[in-house]
């Protein structure tokens, strides 16, 4: 008999979430940056041992703050949408800041929202910190109410991740597997396009920027010359973000392109031509109609 199970990620923006999913997965399905509030959408990593017979649908949530419109509404909703049917929570703390009142506040709300369910918590990032450091935070971590156990990793090394995945892996029931072995990832192909085009402008833009842009890939072209077309729109909410993003002479579009291009090329395993537009919508993050067509729900 195999088990299966779906595992949602929590923690504050920044812990590094993302980070352990595509490690646990072995794949760059969820975008990784140092902005806090990186992840928007729900993204499942799937994570499959056949021999052991075992599957890990690791869901990659945005942290958890305070909303403030209806971008950040829908997220948190999400998150709780996301927790109450998981069968496993996995809470990810950054050790290197040690556990905080956002940890605090996060692992009551986990209670509150789905108590019967068994929470680990991963202590991340643990390469930047001291061994005394260490046991501080994992002893911090361990204090936390409604955790059961603490796993002590470093996501970005891939140090620490063997434990946890096969605590993980007894702790999800005995099912059939709900992705074929080979899937890494349940998110549909325009919106990973997309991810990876935000990320490379997550990268290379300051402030408040990274927040006030979205990507929306439109169309995507199989050409017969084995070159993939792919034509995308890069929201700003004003005319001067507009310009910061399109940078003195086209500069900053033209570096965020071709590191894009590089990463769709990866992705599709094709030649791709990469065409971004960069558009202002006033307001976007509380336009729910352009949230619904983003899939942000
Ligand atoms: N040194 C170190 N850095 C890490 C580790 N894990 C993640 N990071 C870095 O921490 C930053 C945030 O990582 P993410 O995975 O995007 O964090 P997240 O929790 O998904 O953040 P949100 O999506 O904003 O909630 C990135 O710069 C990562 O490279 C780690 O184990 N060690
Ligand atoms: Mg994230």
């Amino acid at each position: 008999m195999t088990r299966a199970g779906f595992v949602g990620l929590a923690g504050r923006p920044n812990a590094g979430k993302s980070t352990l999913v595509n490690a646990i997965v072995g794949a760059h399905v969820a975008i990784v940056s140092d902005r806090p509030q990186t992840t928007r959408r729900a993204i499942r990593g799937v994570a499959t041992d056949e021999a052991a017979g075992w599957q890990l649908v690791m869901t990659d949530l945005p942290g958890v703050q305070r909303p403030r419109d209806a971008l950040t509404e829908r997220m948190q909703r999400r998150v709780e949408r996301e927790i109450a049917d998981s069968d496993a929570v996995l809470l990810v703390i950054n050790g290197e800041q040690g556990v905080g009142p956002g940890d605090r506040f996060i692992s009551k709300a986990l209670l509150a929202v789905n108590a019967d369910t068994p929470v680990l918590c991963a202590v991340n990032k643990l390469d930047r910190v001291s061994d005394a450091e260490t046991a501080a935070v994992l002893s911090a971590a361990a204090e936390l109410g409604g955790v059961d156990e603490v796993f002590p990793l470093s996501a970005k090394a891939g140090e620490g991740l063997e434990p946890l995945v096969q605590r993980l892996a007894e702790l999800v029931p005995e099912g059939p597997f709900m992705f074929p072995p080979e899937q890494r990832s349940d998110v549909p192909s325009e919106v990973q396009l997309a991810e990876l085009v935000r990320e490379q402008v997550l990268r290379r833009t300051r402030e408040e920027l990274p927040h006030a842009v979205e990507v929306e890939v439109e169309e995507v072209d199989e050409r017969d010359d084995g070159l993939t077309e792919v034509h995308a729109k890069v929201w700003a909410e004003t005319e001067s973000q507009k310009g910061i993003l399109i940078g003195k002479g086209g500069a900053r579009i033209k570096e965020i392109g071709t590191a894009a291009r590089a990463e769709l090329e990866r992705e599709l395993g094709t030649r791709v031509f990469l065409d971004l537009q960069v558009r202002v919508r006033p307001r976007w993050r509380r336009d729910e109609g352009l949230l619904d067509r983003l899939g942000i729900e």
